[in-house]
């Protein structure tokens, strides 16, 4: 039997190509052997608060982006988590049995709540819903970025406690944290990580920038003041420019650093700049076509949260009759 894989991205802003490059194209790679659902995680969005506008587009593109990048809805279950209640429901059903000192461990909490005067339950909850999303289907694998790795080691704690008390109710998920799946940081500072929620667009490549709009960001990304190309930690501006161009061209390190051997950093953006919009273009004009016929995408959603509810439903009944529920 395949695999199942679940993953998701909060459609929190837009999608920018570190997302694209540390987990949509890896998706692709693993939909012809798994047995996949990937969802857009509307509701852990909500966490933080979202313009309702803003937001609605922001689901709407992140699913045709999903498409346009390659996710193939006859292959993959794609679909929107507000679209199918039993994520809430089990999440609800998880915050009961889960002890408040685990998620008070979370450090992705302890770092958005430092930054804020307010903030909501929901945004402490955060981990009960994902563990919800991926104990739903029985998952076998999770592919995540390594910040997310701790969520789904509580997400195989809640469900080893759960099977202990009540037999075997879930599936034990693991983390597939991808090798290659290097941290893409800003543009403009080299320092942070590229982010949907980023404020300045200066720091981020997003798969909707056009062309013209691409290659000013690149001309303006910090670099430094020495002169070699080359891969080295310790430069993070060209080293961040270097591994972009590596992901996208597909090219070794090695015959990267020959081949920008004696060039200019003019010359290296002028390069990457071409690639970038190689890998980004074809996607950016799917993704436009799409979303251009509105009831297609919502049917494909439709067709996608259908066919999730109903993996989702014999879960819900394990897990109900086995704590005495309905
Ligand atoms: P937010 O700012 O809302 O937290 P984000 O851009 O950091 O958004 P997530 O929704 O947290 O993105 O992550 C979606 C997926 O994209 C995850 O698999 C994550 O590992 C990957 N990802 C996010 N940012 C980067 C990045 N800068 N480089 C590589 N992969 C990334
Ligand atoms: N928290 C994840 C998004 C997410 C997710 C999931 C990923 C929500 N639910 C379930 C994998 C499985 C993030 O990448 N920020």
């Amino acid at each position: 039997m395949k695999k199942r894989i679940f993953s998701g991205i909060q459609p929190s802003g837009a999608l920018h190509i570190g997302n694209y490059l540390g987990a949509i194209r890896q998706w692709v790679q693993t939909q012809d052997k798994s047995d996949s659902l990937f969802c857009v995680v509307d509701l852990h969005a909500i966490t933080v608060p979202q313009d309702p506008k803003e937001l609605h587009q922001n689901i709407r593109e992140l699913a045709a982006i999903y498409f346009a990048a390659g996710i193939d809805p006859d292959k993959s279950t794609v679909f929107v988590q507000s679209q199918v209640p039993e994520h809430s429901e089990l999440a609800w059903i998880l915050n009961c049995f889960i002890p408040m000192g685990w998620m008070q461990r979370m450090t992705q909490f302890k770092d958005k709540s430092a930054k804020k005067k307010q903030f909501s339950i929901g945004l402490f909850d955060y981990p009960a819903l994902m563990a919800a999303d991926i104990l739903l289907y029985q998952t076998d694998a999770v592919p995540v970025g390594e910040d997310q790795k701790q969520h789904v080691e509580l997400t195989r704690d809640i469900a080893e406690m759960i099977n202990s008390k009540y037999g075997d109710v879930f599936k034990i998920p693991e983390p597939v944290i991808p090798k290659t799946g290097a941290r893409i940081m800003g543009l403009d500072d080299p320092t942070v990580k590229m982010a949907k929620s980023a404020e300045k667009p200066s720091r981020s490549i997003y798969i909707m920038d056009e062309p013209d709009v691409i290659k000013k960001k690149i001309a303006r990304a910090t670099t430094d003041s020495e002169t070699e190309i080359c891969f080295d930690q310790n430069r993070p501006g060209v080293n961040n420019l270097l591994t972009i161009y590596q992901l996208c061209s597909g090219k070794t390190q090695k015959d990267i650093e020959a081949h920008f051997q004696g060039k200019q950093y003019s010359d290296l953006k002028r390069e990457l700049t071409d690639v970038v919009v190689d890998k980004l273009t074809p996607i950016r004009e799917e993704a436009t076509k799409i979303l251009k016929d509105k009831k297609a995408l919502d049917d494909m959603l439709l067709k996608g949260a259908e066919k999730a509810r109903g993996l989702a439903a014999p879960t819900m009944n394990k897990v109900k009759a086995a704590i005495g529920l309905g």
